[in-house]
């Protein structure tokens, strides 16, 4: 995998860094889409702006900065700060909010609990002990993880993952796969021929990886495990060369039957504007597109069978998308 780190990245690093945040507090607290999505697009120019923005004015010409954009944008070049963000990171419950929904998959537990009809007393039970997990690592879960430690972990789960079972097949996708210099989090896929759309589920699949990488000391605290998702914390061991500890991380091990994986590796490579452009281009081709499945769409607009995907560049292909890499797939 390349290692990139564009010089010019940094030039509007304090606009793009905020618009990110705001962003965030958007679509976690808010549950504004719209004005999630379009503080990202504005994030997503400007980072690609080849020169040091001066002012509003310049930043408006750019796609996707409209004129309040532009007006906190020469707020943050005048005062170095923004009121309304200084006012969301004092808000507790904004921050928590935010905090909880990033990094603890609550809503993700709820889900399970509503399909298989679990009793009250054990979503309390596993709320109050995901909470628990979340705020232990609150400060570490923060930081971000250096690419070279993305790699060592990239290198231990896939040599664990051969030594319970070789068919096994692991990507670890996300901010890594495309290169990024650090990752909020580990994001790993997992598929096994056993597996497909049409055999029964196979939750086994997934708990044995997560059993055995438990019992070697990687994974530490489990935040939510279901028959196809586990969401935790893993720490790798610190070894004789290392100077310091290695901090706690968030890990989530997804397990897709074989035919889906390829859907799935992309739509997990993100970034998620890249999926989105990607999605719509395939609908003006005639497709439907998701993690799962590539479908073409009938006259009526109903979707059909799903095609047969054995790599990512086969989606492409299908909706005759130029190929990128994953380097390549920040928009
Ligand atoms: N994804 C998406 N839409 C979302 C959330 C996620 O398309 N609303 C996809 C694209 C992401 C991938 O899932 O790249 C993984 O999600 P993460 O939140 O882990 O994002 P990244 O790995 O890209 O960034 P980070 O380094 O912060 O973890
Ligand atoms: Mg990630
Ligand atoms: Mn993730």
């Amino acid at each position: 995998m390349s290692k990139r780190k564009a010089p010019q990245e940094s030039l509007n690093e304090g606009i793009t860094d905020f618009l990110v945040e705001l962003a965030n507090y958007e679509k976690n607290v808010n549950r504004a889409i719209h004005k999630y999505n379009a503080y990202r697009k504005a994030a997503s120019t400007i980072a690609k702006y080849p020169t040091k923005i001066r002012n509003g004015e310049e930043a408006k010409k750019l796609d996707g900065v409209g004129a309040k954009i532009a007006e906190k944008i020469d707020e943050f070049l005048q005062t170095g700060k923004l009121r309304k963000l200084e006012k969301i990171r004092n808000d507790d419950t904004s921050s928590s909010i935010n905090f909880l929904t990033r990094v603890t998959g609550i809503g993700y537990v709820l889900s399970i609990h509503i399909k298989r009809l679990h009793s009250l007393a054990s979503l309390i039970h596993e709320l109050c002990f995901t909470y628990l997990v979340a705020f232990r690592y609150f400060e570490e879960f923060e930081k971000r993880i250096p690419r070279a430690e993305m790699e060592k972990m990239e290198t231990l789960i896939l040599g664990e993952l051969k030594k319970i079972d070789t068919d096994y097949i692991g990507t670890i996708c996300g901010s890594y796969r495309r290169g990024a210099a650090s990752s909020g989090d580990i994001d790993i896929l997992l598929t096994h021929p056993n597996y497909t759309s049409q055999t029964e589920k196979q939750p086994k699949l997934l708990h044995a990886v997560v059993d055995h990488l438990e019992s070697i000391g990687f994974v530490t605290d489990t935040l939510s495990k279901g028959d196809t998702k586990f969401m935790g914390v893993c720490q790798l061991q610190q070894s004789d060369e290392d100077e310091e500890e290695y901090l706690h991380r968030r890990i989530d091990i997804r397990l897709i039957p074989k035919d889906q994986y390829y859907c799935g590796v992309l739509y997990f490579t993100g970034s998620d504007i890249f999926n989105k452009n990607m999605r719509t281009h395939a609908l003006e081709k005639g497709f439907t597109l998701n993690e799962y499945t590539i479908r073409p769409l009938g006259v009526t607009g109903m979707a059909g069978e799903p095609l047969l995907v054995d790599s990512e560049r086969d989606i492409f292909e299908y909706i005759q998308y130029r190929y990128r890499e994953p380097k390549d797939r920040s928009e």
